[in-house]
């Protein structure tokens, strides 16, 4: 039987099991759309921008485990899906975007909303394509989602012209596909594996650090045993919070510039660093050259590209994290390592994670959340909030903490909840926000509200884009230049104090929250910060923002300051009077 493109295209979602589809349309795209219209199994969901419209899929995919797949109009609409793309692609998320396009026949003439959206994404996806001829769709389509998912997942664009979604072909839609030079590795070096454990065997002081391919893999339970079985402790990059539980006695915390200090002192100390899943990007590593210089280093990633970029290693596992652990479980043995993990201990103890001043802080907000949400989906935003949620928040399992980690994307938090919200209908989920990166995307409240999603929305309102302002406290002599959210074009120039002529709020959260429809709760004493939780977890059909007043120049500690060694850490902060 003939079908059209665009009809062919929602078989293939069908075929897929897309069941749900973050959707903006536009002329390029809306046979698409006719297309979808009326469709029971799929739910079209309406975002109010395309770049939270992308987020959100980005959060269904991370929280789910399934593809997210998008789909815009040409122009505009693929642009602004631009940073969202980066966004999932560099974490590993995967995700399938279709953008529409003008004809075959205008593609290159400068025709209205014509951007040559493949060329614009092919160095921030996996793949980028544009579908050329009706005959191809099917296996396009098919490829878009084997690429995804598959080896290392990231993102697939699809460009689908205006001409090929009106093309009437063959219905058939392919089961399987083979792609020539595209060979993901399904297996573990035994040979290389072997001679990891060799030097593990030697070890008086292991580490294991763990990336975020730990998480994707969903490789948490095996990992927590490995930590086990060896008893060699376990640190954590950002995107590995959560491989094995924070309360776990074997868990030293995260590494890297806000990493706590014992994470950092046992990566500088230890004879054996056995990394999995992690890039060793500058924000973990500090100096490079005096990053872990005792240690014999073993690293496994699925990305053969990944392993000796950053940090040259002795022993290379190119594998999915998931095979590896499985394989190492069955050989490794326990090591005596009882002194090496007794004098970490000490470092956990001599200098905790910094609990902030008195006051309301953002860490009495996080620890309230871990006493009263035990299995939410919590996303952040990025800047100070999500440094002090990566430090603080209390992690079981896999799927538990969705950040932006590579390219720490402003805005990414609240739309990212709303499709985690939508993956996961039985969960809590909550945001924790910071108040410039909240007004980034929220134009998606009116999102939340009309599909009942009670996400819980914790804005730490410091009226201050507050990650850069610590560095301009810190490192540029406090020359607060652009990160007051509060100012005004009366205010002193060259303000570097929160004074009496600072306005109180702005936005007014509260009633932002209002004019959307749904509910607002302002806190600024610690005592009703679980009050204000207990009762957003009672609004079961809307969203609730709770705006908590905290103070405006506090600061995540410890810090490495750039250029240094993970062993320079600054542990304790100025404090300024009002
Ligand atoms: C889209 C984008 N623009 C700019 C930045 C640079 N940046 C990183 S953190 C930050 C401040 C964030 O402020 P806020 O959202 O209020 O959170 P806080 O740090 O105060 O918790 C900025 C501007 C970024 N990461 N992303």
């Amino acid at each position: 039987m003939e079908i059209t493109g665009a009809e062919l295209f929602v078989k293939a979602l069908k075929e897929e099991s897309v069941t749900t589809l973050f959707a903006y349309p536009g002329g390029q795209a809306i046979d698409l759309f006719n297309a979808l219209y009326g469709e029971k199994d799929i739910d079209v969901i309406l975002p109010r921008h395309e770049q939270g419209l992308v987020h959100a899929a980005d959060g269904y995919a991370r929280s789910t485990g399934k593809v997210g797949v998008c789909l815009v109009t040409s122009g505009p609409g693929a642009t602004n899906l631009v940073t969202g793309i980066a966004t999932a692609n560099y974490d590993s998320v995967p995700l399938v975007c279709f953008t529409g396009q003008v004809p075959t026949s205008l593609i290159g003439n400068d025709a209205f909303q014509e951007v040559d959206i493949v060329g614009i994404t092919r160095s921030i996806s996996k793949y980028a394509v544009t579908v050329r001829k009706r005959e191809d769709l099917a296996e396009t389509i098919r490829k878009a989602f084997y690429i995804a998912k598959t080896g290392k997942p990231g993102v697939v664009v699809v460009d689908l012209p205006k001409d090929i979604q009106r093309a009437y072909g063959s219905d058939f839609y392919p089961k399987e596909i083979t792609i020539r030079g595209y060979k993901p590795n399904t297996s573990v070096h035994m040979g290389q594996l072997n001679k990891a454990l060799d030097i593990l065997r030697h070890a008086k002081k292991p580490v294991f650090l763990i990336g975020g391919g730990v998480n994707i893999a969903h490789a948490n339970k095996e990992m927590t045993r490995l930590a086990e079985l060896t008893g060699i402790p376990v640190i954590t990059t950002i995107m590995g919070k959560g491989a094995i539980p924070t309360t776990h006695s074997l868990y030293v915390g995260n590494i890297g510039i806000h990493g706590s200090y014992a994470a950092n002192r046992a990566i500088s100390n230890c004879d054996v660093l056995f990394s999995i899943g992690t890039r060793f990007n500058d924000r973990i590593t500090g100096k490079i050259e005096e990053f872990a210089t005792a240690a014999k280093i073993i690293h496994i990633d699925i990305d053969a590209a990944s392993i000796s970029r950053n940090i040259v290693v002795d022993v290379p596992i190119v594998a999915d994290a998931k095979k590896a652990i499985c394989s190492l479980l069955e050989k490794a043995e326990p090591l005596s390592v009882s002194e090496w993990v007794n004098e970490i201990n000490d470092w956990k103890k001599e200098y905790p994670i910094d609990m902030g001043r008195s006051g309301l802080t953002p860490q009495m907000v996080i620890k309230a959340v871990n006493e009263i949400f035990t299995d939410a989906v919590v996303t952040t935003d990025v800047g100070q909030n999500q440094l002090w949620t990566t430090q603080f928040l209390a992690l079981d399992e896999n799927r538990q903490m969705l950040t932006s980690g590579g390219l720490g994307t402003m805005g990414y938090g609240f739309p990212a909840a709303i499709g985690a919200k939508l993956g996961n209908p039985h969960k809590d989920v909550i945001v924790i926000s910071g108040d410039g990166g909240m007004q980034m995307n929220i134009q998606e409240m009116a999102t939340a509200v009309v599909y009942e999603l009670p996400i819980i929305i914790c804005i730490l309102n410091n009226g201050y884009l507050g990650n850069v302002r610590q560095w301009q406290e810190m490192f540029y002599d406090r020359r607060y230049s652009s990160t007051c959210m509060r100012y005004r074009k009366s205010c002193e120039i060259g303000c570097n104090t929160p004074n009496h002529c600072c306005p109180e709020y702005t936005p007014d959260f509260i009633r932002l929250a209002e004019s959307y429809g749904t509910k607002g709760i302002r806190v600024t004493k610690p005592a009703d910060i679980k009050d204000a939780l207990i009762s957003a977890k009672q609004n079961t059909k809307a969203p609730t923002v709770i705006e908590f007043i905290i103070d405006r120049e506090i600061n995540v500690m410890p810090i490495v300051p750039p250029g240094n060694s993970l062993n320079d850490m600054i542990l304790e902060s100025e404090e300024h009077g009002e």
